[in-house]
């Protein structure tokens, strides 16, 4: 299964094909644009959010509710169709065109994206690099979310930490059974702590990054190989990768530390008439490139995002000096990457078990990987 995405931010609409998809997956349009939602009114986003409505219109590939087989072709309408800057007003050219972008932003696409597409305008960069596109991850993951609901595993994301403030908690898999907008946590305590940090820097006109901790139950022991090019790890590891503001992915228990010995760091093993796996989840739920029937635990680095609605030291597209380009920002993205990133995770684990299981149709899939 994979995902092709395409659209700009403040184009038309965004859109994207997933191929790759076996027959019979449920698919309910309500719970897509649930999701959406979510991913909207995740904290610490812009005013952009208010402003989309962010309705999922699916093209191709379902009959009767299911999938059938064919490509499953998405869309989503971009409502806001001009870019605005930090003190909020809007801006287009009066040809219906976006107003040039020549003040570089430091730690954007900006400067690279220029270098590589031959520009003296950074406007297109922007927009084609914008994470306005993972609109279509969330949409396109709740059908992954779908299958691997069939086949009895679940994929919970939750917020770690944001800037200077973190949860350390050891969460049960109930505990984060059910997480939702704004903030992500199972826990009223740290809510309040991140919305106070997320608050205190917006307020000081800023952005902030932070971690978000990823969780898979139900994974059979077996998925992948150890051959370099089909470990699971390294799979998931770039489609994480594939995603705006992503700086970091680590497969491991959260207490993990370089400090810890061969012999306290390896999980022991467990055989039962059902299944052979290992029991703990120190190593992330992955040994040798394959998964080995514990919970996979990932944590994701989210950077803080680049925009200042000062504008920072820079130059423009010719080198001068000059302040950057001041336009609109959200002022964290970990909350909103807890959808995004759930959803591109359930996305890159259907490609993983379909690889190994077959394409074929949602039941027969479901009796091949039951057999494990
Ligand atoms: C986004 C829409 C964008 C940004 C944000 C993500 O809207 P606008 O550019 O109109 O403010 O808020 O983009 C980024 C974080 C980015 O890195 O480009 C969205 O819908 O997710």
């Amino acid at each position: 299964m994979k995902l092709i995405k395409a659209g700009e931010s403040h184009g038309e609409a965004m859109t994207g094909i997933l191929v790759g998809v076996p027959a019979g997956i449920p698919v309910d349009k309500e719970k897509i644009n649930a999701d959406l939602k979510e991913r909207n009114f995740a904290y610490g986003r812009s005013s952009r959010q208010l402003a989309e409505s962010d309705v999922i219109g699916l093209i191709s590939g379902l009959f009767d509710g299911k999938t059938n087989g064919n490509d499953i072709a998405l869309s989503i309408k971009n409502d806001v169709r001009t870019v605005s800057s930090g003190d909020e007003s809007s801006d287009k050219c009066a040809d219906g065109t976006l107003p040039p972008l020549t003040k570089l932003r430091p730690g954007h696409a900006d400067l690279p994206g220029i270098v590589r597409f031959g520009f003296e305008d950074a406007r297109a960069v922007a927009e084609g690099s914008s994470a306005r596109n993972t609109c279509i991850d969330v949409a396109a993951g709740r059908i992954a979310l779908s299958m691997l609901e069939g086949l009895g595993i679940s994929v919970a994301a939750f917020v770690r930490a944001v800037g200077k403030t973190s949860d350390e908690s050891d969460y049960s898999s109930d505990a984060l059974k059910d997480l939702h907008a704004p903030f992500f946590t199972p826990s009223d305590s740290a809510a309040k702590s991140f919305k106070e940090e997320t608050d205190k820097v917006a307020k000081n006109g800023d952005t902030v990054g932070g971690i978000v901790e990823l969780r898979v139950c139900g994974v059979k022991a077996g998925i992948g190989s150890y051959t370099a090019e089909s470990r699971v790890s390294g799979a998931i590891a770039r489609d994480l990768f594939s995603i705006q503001a992503v700086k970091g992915v680590r497969f491991g228990d959260i207490s993990f530390s370089l400090g810890l010995y061969g012999s306290e760091y390896s999980d022991e093993l467990q055989f039962d008439e059902n299944a052979k796996r290992v029991k703990t989840s120190r190593s992330g739920g992955i040994d040798g490139g394959m998964t080995n029937g514990a919970e996979i635990k990932i944590t994701v680095a989210v950077k803080p995002l680049p925009t200042s609605k000062k504008g920072v030291p820079s130059s423009d597209v010719f080198g001068n000096p000059v302040l950057s380009a001041k336009e609109r920002a959200d002022v964290t993205a970990v909350f909103a990457l807890c959808s995004i990133l759930r959803a591109r995770l359930a996305i890159t684990l259907c490609d993983l078990i379909t690889k190994d299981f077959g394409c074929d149709n949602l039941s027969s899939i479901a009796a091949r990987y039951n057999e494990r």
